[in-house]
């Protein structure tokens, strides 16, 4: 039998079943923009075409690609174990790698539930939030604070309380009892920031007032991106996730951060909290976690969140949650693997190292035309680029086309472009980068 794959090109009518996600569908379908192969910085499209890759996939394949101790574990395993039931079983990486995760979490955050993914991940966090408010008590409290331009995946909770007009507008009334605090990006104040901004921590005040307005003893959690990457890379003000700790500290509100993108080493620290210095009661995770490589998603929550659960009879199920494929095996083997890789080589050390030569770089971008600002933390970039007259994301997609054809690999969020490589990356590879992106902007209309 041939399979559909293993022919290099397909007919315009086999490319109509696949509805793809987050895409131009009928643009993608007139000129695909077709994958065979990944290894280390590199991508090959099925006509042989080699692209840098600028983004890591989308932000998770974090030891670069195809990495052989990786792929071993997963082939290693699904020839051992393909799946245990993830209800009433366990099997032992799955608390191998809970360990291995709450060893890099920050402070008292020391338990991991499972799930496939990032959206999985804050729909559970989100669950665990109103559920632990109810156990202890405060069963009142059952609204949630998100914020302008937040993403936090495409579950029904994720879009409630993400911030993302067009993430959320078709998809009815949502989640009752959301609110939103205001984003922080002020390119008036702050343009061309190395890092965090100076301007903007007043901005955590205005949770102040949401509590003012619905009163605490209703609130049950707030949920921030402590670097907001998917709308842009929107860099947090000094000082600002610290007075959302204080505030929400100080009226019974659990402080979630979701680091589906900054944990494990984006930025250049085990999670974002390590960089910013500021604890939160869970965080969320996924992509890095395996490198891209199976999907695998998860929250770590405090010890406090998860002793308020450790009561009732002993023979009782503690969290009525979970997913047929929660801790699932390949998944495990994948996460100890990459985590293993990851403490070898020294990969987060070796992201905060190459974030200097990165952030020169990026910034030795201003003037080119277009661009409007630039913001970067860790192997964080992003590029702001003005927006067409009436056609907003053009520009940004043309883009994003351009360096596609060029040999480069980037996102587009709208007119602002994204950059996150891999933590290999060489400083001649971010050189290529930027030049590629550099050449094409003083090109485009
Ligand atoms: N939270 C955050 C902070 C994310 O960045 C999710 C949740 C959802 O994860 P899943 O695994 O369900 O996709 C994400 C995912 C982009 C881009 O180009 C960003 C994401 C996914 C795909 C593309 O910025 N973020
Ligand atoms: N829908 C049906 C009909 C199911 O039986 C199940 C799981 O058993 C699900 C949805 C949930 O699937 P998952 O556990 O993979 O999230």
């Amino acid at each position: 039998m041939t399979l559909l794959s293993d022919q290099l090109r397909l007919a315009p009518a086999e490319l109509e079943a696949y509805w793809m996600p987050f895409t131009a569908n009928r643009q993608f379908k007139s000129k695909p923009r077709m994958m065979a192969k990944a290894e280390g910085m590199y991508y090959t499209t099925v006509e042989g075409h080699r692209l840098l890759d600028g983004f890591a996939g989308l932000w998770c394949c974090n030891a670069g690609h195809g990495r052989k101790p990786i792929v071993e574990a997963i082939q290693k395993q699904a020839a051992t174990m393909d799946y245990s039931p993830a209800f009433q079983t366990g099997h032992p990486l799955a608390f191998e790698l809970a360990n291995r995760i709450v060893e890099l979490a920050p402070g008292s955050l020391d338990h991991v539930f499972f799930c496939n993914s990032g959206s999985e991940a804050v729909d559970t966090a989100l669950k665990i939030a109103l559920a632990w408010q109810r156990a202890r008590g405060e069963g009142a409290r059952t609204r949630l604070i998100g914020r302008e331009r937040g993403y936090h995946g495409v579950g029904f909770g994720g879009i409630a309380v993400g911030g993302i007009p067009a993430n959320r507008k078709m998809f009815g009334a949502l989640m009752a009892g959301v609110d939103h605090l205001p984003h922080t990006l002020n390119i008036e104040k702050c343009a061309f920031t190395r890092g965090q901004p100076d301007w903007g921590a007043h901005l955590a005040d205005e949770l102040e007032r949401l509590v003012a307005l619905h009163d605490a003893s209703t609130i049950a959690a707030v949920i921030v991106e402590p670097m907001a990457g998917s709308t842009g890379v929107l860099i947090p003000p000094k000082g600002y996730l610290q007075r959302l700790r204080e505030i929400t500290k100080k009226h019974g509100i659990l402080l979630i951060f979701d680091e589906v993108i900054t944990g494990f080493g984006r930025v250049g620290a085990n999670f974002a909290a390590d960089l910013f210095g500021v604890e939160p009661d869970m965080i969320t995770f996924a992509k890095g976690v395996t490198s891209g490589t199976v999907p695998m998603g998860g929250v770590i929550v405090s010890n406090a969140i998860h002793q308020q659960f450790m009561s009732g009879a002993p023979g009782a199920i503690e969290l009525f949650h979970g997913y047929t494929y929660s801790a699932h095996p390949l998944a495990c083997a994948a996460g100890v693997a990459t985590l293993q890789l990851y403490k070898d080589e020294g990969l987060f050390a070796r992201s905060a190292k190459m974030s200097k030569k990165f952030e020169d770089a990026l910034h030795s971008l201003k003037g080119t035309r277009h661009v409007i600002d630039i913001r970067n933390v860790g192997l964080v970039g992003g590029i702001e680029l003005a927006s067409r007259e009436g056609a907003p994301g053009a520009r940004g997609f043309e883009t994003y086309l351009k360096c596609f054809e060029r040999g480069l690999l980037v996102r587009n969020t709208g007119d602002i472009l994204a950059l996150a490589p891999a933590f290999i990356v060489e400083d001649s590879q971010i050189d290529e980068m930027v030049s590629t992106i550099g050449s094409v902007l003083k090109e485009l209309a």
